[in-house]
């Protein structure tokens, strides 16, 4: 087979972010552009001769033709063999559990998770190590410096290889094996969790619940684990087929988002458990009836839980959330006295802990949970972790979480973002925290005492690796925190995260809305950094 090396020149903004290189389908469509940054991995990576790479995406239109180009030039670049899911499916997580599985090279994710999809819209790519797990900062690093100085890539001619044909087919001197993207992941699934009592608790009678797939990846896992193998009833699953563009809807699992699952959540007669999973599937959105659980409240919940779920029953070996994530999870820590550590936004930076096994569990505030079964947060996982909760305790999601909040206080939490504002405002109104942050320490403003103010910097409990400016914060004598940092995920301007917390223990006061028993801290965060000034905005587009 021909082997073709095209001449090519850098494009300068190929730095991937927060989790991969995320950007316009338009711009991943201009000439050499997806080439250029394909290349650019497998450059960066040691040798690929014979090795085995797994690919897939969440379905989102550009994904098919993605994938030839992959195939094309991985053939090229001398690897052995490229394990596809069908039809070019894999969720994040089931991506995730094949390299591992299948102790491959690593992987390559297709994805621009919760960001909207279709020709307008936006697409994503990603590198996955070994381990299974987003490559660390020194690899993604090692990409974006390829990625400025490529002259060159290589793709062989070539018919498409057949992408919805189970089984074994050659492209050159490398296979394509097509891989059903469900079974490996289901079957984690089933060694985890204790099936009889969730397929008990499913077929009672006595209990419903409804899961949104949002027309994105898990709509096929979420009906095979939970329909077919935990026998509940057809119509659980809802937006179960995966589409290009999503049914043109925005796959973030969230109040916003979700709106018709909150609906059905809030009706009288709702269903007693809801969920529902992003665009890629590592994210989780949990609902009881009448009830949300904020995602901070639920990584603490599954921790103080974790007893109830055979593959944790042993015991944690420790936990970790991401450092903008609600102290709640450090609390249940403190109580089963093990380690809680604070790492930087972004799955990549849970990946030596895990290894290393340093932690069990970890999570983001950002509706992402997962544990050491893969090395991504993991959407439908933390679902069925809910679940076997449920089976096992029998009570309501309300009840339980109310438990949870007398036994250890609640750290009432709410994240605003200001969604696509200038860059150069955000990057000023970051600049201008981080020249203050000495002087903001030991003021008093209004109620509050700052006790600490800076910019976050993280150095890895294992290879020691620093990552400073991960974001500025600025906490409080009495536990509470301001937190401000740029988001490393959008494709339009900039977005601005904004995440307030307080502790809280009066029992009459846990009930209360986070919007209004947090008002003082809002309006201390815009006024400390004069949002208005530098984004124009008086309020932010989203609240969670
Ligand atoms: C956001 C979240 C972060 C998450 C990342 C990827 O990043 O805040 O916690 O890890 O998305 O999630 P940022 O930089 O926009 O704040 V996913 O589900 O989009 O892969
Ligand atoms: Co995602």
């Amino acid at each position: 087979m021909k082997v073709t090396t095209i001449p090519t020149s850098p494009f300068d903004d190929q730095r991937p972010g927060t989790s991969g290189l995320r950007k316009k389908v338009k711009v991943f469509r201009t000439p050499h552009y997806l080439e250029n940054f394909v290349q650019s991995i497998f450059d960066a990576l040691e040798d690929c001769e014979g090795k085995t790479l797994v690919l897939g995406g969440d379905g989102r239109y550009y994904n098919r033709e993605a994938l030839q180009i992959i195939l094309k030039m991985a053939a090229a670049s001398g690897f052995g063999k490229v394990m596809v899911g069908r039809g070019g499916i894999l969720s994040t997580p089931a991506a995730s559990c094949v390299i591992r599985k299948y102790q491959t090279f690593g992987g390559i994710i297709l994805s621009a998770s919760h960001n909207p999809g279709g020709p307008d819209h936006d697409f994503g790519i990603k590198y996955n190590t070994a381990n299974g797990g987003p490559a660390a900062e020194k690899i993604t690093e090692a990409i974006y410096s390829r990625s400025r100085e490529i002259t060159q890539y290589r793709i062989v001619e070539a018919a498409d290889v057949d992408l919805d044909r189970i089984g074994a087919q050659q492209l050159g001197a490398m296979q394509v094996e097509i891989i059903d993207p469900v079974s490996d992941y289901a079957e984690l699934m089933q060694q985890l969790f204790d099936f009889d009592a969730m397929r008990e608790l499913l077929t009672s009678g006595a209990f419903s619940m409804r899961y949104d797939a949002m027309n994105a990846v898990t709509g096929p896992y979420a009906h095979e684990i939970l329909e077919n193998r935990l026998g509940a009833p057809a119509g659980t699953v809802i937006r179960g087929t995966p589409l290009a563009d999503f049914g043109g809807a925005h796959p973030d699992p969230n109040l916003v988002h979700a709106k018709e699952l909150v609906a059905t959540m809030n009706a009288a007669d709702a269903p007693d458990f809801g969920a529902a999973s992003d665009g890629d599937g590592d994210r989780n959105m949990i609902l009881g009836r009448q009830f949300y659980v904020t995602p901070s409240d639920s990584l603490a919940l599954l921790a103080a839980n974790a007893s109830h779920v055979p593959a944790y029953a042993g015991g944690l070996a420790g936990v970790a959330r991401s450092m903008p994530t609600s102290q709640a999870i450090d609390r249940v820590a403190a109580a089963q006295q093990i380690e809680c550590y604070e790492t930087p936004t972004g799955w990549k930076f849970f990946g030596n802990l895990l290894d290393a096994g340093k932690i069990t569990l970890c999570g983001e505030e950002s509706f992402g949970t997962g544990s050491d079964h893969v090395r991504e947060k993991d959407g439908l996982w933390a679902v069925l972790f809910w679940l076997n909760i449920l089976a096992a305790r029998r009570q309501s999601v309300a009840q339980i979480v109310h438990d949870h909040w007398q036994r250890y206080g609640r750290d009432v939490y709410t994240r605003h973002d200001y969604e696509g504002v200038s860059a150069d405002g955000a990057s000023a109104l970051m600049e201008q925290l981080r020249t203050r942050t000495a002087e903001l320490g030991e003021q008093t403003l209004g109620n509050y005492r700052v006790e600490l103010a800076d910019d976050f910097s993280y150095t890895d409990a294992v290879d020691h690796s620093v990552s400073s400016k991960q974001g500025i914060r600025i906490l409080f004598s009495n536990g509470a925190r301001i937190v401000y940092r740029l988001s490393g995920t959008g494709t339009e301007g900039a977005t601005l995260r904004v995440y307030i917390e307080q502790p809280e223990t009066d029992p009459d006061r846990l009930d209360q809305d986070p919007q209004q028993s947090l008002v003082e801290l809002i309006q201390l965060s815009a006024s400390i950094a004069e949002i208005e000034k530098f984004t124009g905005r008086t309020a932010p587009d989203v609240i969670t």
